[in-house]
């Protein structure tokens, strides 16, 4: 009775970019409250769910989310009323069956994951229960290994950089406070780097620095002796791309502008080979485009035995994309990224079909997020083993890490 719910709220925010996003409240009968807020990307793949925007040029520019808001509570609240907020699975399909879509292009993804997560939250906080241990239960203790992003370039970043995220990865005996801290070395370390080259040290949307580089080998020269000067070597220390491959691709062609270069898609595989055999690259996220079917088979088949390639725009969470790269032996990891698909059945659905394959999964923030630490408990709950959630800068990514450090600390010392 008492977890049944009662309420349901929703409203509009800025997310870290200044952009609206969506925020929803659950309310119980218990008087338990819980609000979730959700992100949004700038670099969006094709096959991501529909996210509802309100398209009126007279309010931020047409970004704003009162239609989403509006569909909260104005169509799924009066379907929720009185469901057990324990029913996660019954939730969201009662939401999506009334969304009738193939994209939730009719209430909006945005909408729809608000309510989906809020709903977890709200069940958490009724068993009293943190988060991940509601989600996970006793088997989902595995703290995550972090993607930290320390420079910034496509898209979420003005300057010339093609490449989207220049990552580093400590060493997998790391525990996620010894990965934060160094992380945060090499962070202050590459900004002193760039201060003597006098390049700029202000940062992009996910909090790395944005300076404007000869080329994209000049930043994995940069990030080299960053590793370098903070004390560490590349056997601590590894590198993650996010290539974010889907935004350079024009005419069956990948496009570097910093390089003024055109590659084919052989041509480009054997760019990523070789600045994997030039530096210390463990995982490439978005190597290719997302409809670079043929490529992704043939990049996996020559590079996936030793590196981690991730299909991020390439599979979008959704269950039937991940099987079908399964079946064709596409990427070896998948990114996980709870509203390119909108609930969080069909979030876990995919993470489950990753895990039985073998495939890595990586929970991931979004460029635009909010100050909800969602993510660290789903890391952790799902035993997912890495999570990307941007720089050791910006408060709406450190509000992921802080959360890794206390989870941590219930975990080892309760
Ligand atoms: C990505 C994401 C997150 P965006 O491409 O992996 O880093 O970027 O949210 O802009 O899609
Ligand atoms: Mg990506």
């Amino acid at each position: 009775m008492k977890s049944k719910i009662k309420n349901i709220l929703s409203r509009q925010i800025l997310d870290s970019r200044g952009i609206p996003s969506i925020e929803t409240e659950i309310e119980l009968e218990s008087g338990i409250k819980a609000a979730a807020s959700v992100p949004a990307g700038t670099s969006t793949g094709l096959y991501e769910a529909f996210e509802l925007r309100d398209n009126d040029k007279m309010n931020y520019f047409g970004k704003g989310v009162l239609k989403a808001v509006a569909n909260v509570e104005n169509i799924i609240k009066p379907l929720l009323i009185g469901v057990s907020v324990y029913s996660q699975n019954k939730i969201d399909k009662i939401i999506i069956e009334k969304d009738g879509s193939k994209n939730k292009s009719k209430l909006g993804a945005n909408a729809i994951l608000s309510v989906s997560l809020a709903a977890a939250k709200a069940a958490a906080k009724q068993s009293n229960m943190p988060l991940y241990k509601y989600l996970g239960g006793v088997y989902g203790v595995t703290m995550p290994k972090p993607m930290i992003n320390i420079l910034n370039g496509g898209l979420h970043a003005n300057n010339n950089t093609d490449i989207q995220e220049f990552m580093i990865q400590p060493d997998s005996s790391c525990d996620i406070k010894d990965s934060i801290k160094i992380g945060a070395e090499v962070f202050h370390s590459l900004k002193k780097e760039l201060d003597i080259r006098s390049y700029s040290t202000s940062v992009g949307d996910e909090g790395g620095f944005a300076p404007n580089l000869k080329n994209n080998k000049e930043a994995l020269e940069l990030i080299s002796c960053a590793i370098r000067n903070a004390g560490y070597t590349f056997k601590e220390i590894k590198i993650c791309l996010d290539i974010a491959a889907s935004e350079l691709y024009k005419n069956n062609k990948y496009m570097l502008k910093s390089e003024n270069k055109e590659y084919t898609t052989d041509e480009f595989i054997n760019y990523l080979e070789n600045l994997s055999d030039e530096y210390p690259i463990i995982s490439i996220e978005d190597g290719l485009a997302q409809n670079d079917i043929q490529g992704w088979i043939k990049m996996t088949q020559r590079m996936g035995k030793s590196i981690q390639l991730v299909g991020d725009d390439l599979f979008a969470t959704n269950y039937e994309r991940l099987k079908e790269g399964i079946e064709c032996k596409m990427a070896n990891a998948i990114l996980i990224k709870p509203n390119q698909i909108g609930t969080l059945t069909e979030t876990l659905h995919t993470i489950r079909l990753a895990q039985k394959n073998n495939y890595k999964t990586i929970i991931s923030h979004r460029s635009g997020e909010t100050e909800d630490t969602f993510i660290a408990d789903l890391a952790v709950a799902v035993n997912s083993g890495q999570i990307k959630t941007g720089s050791v800068s910006r408060g709406e990514r450190t509000a992921k890490y802080n959360r890794l450090i206390r989870i941590q600390d219930e975990i080892y010392y309760n």
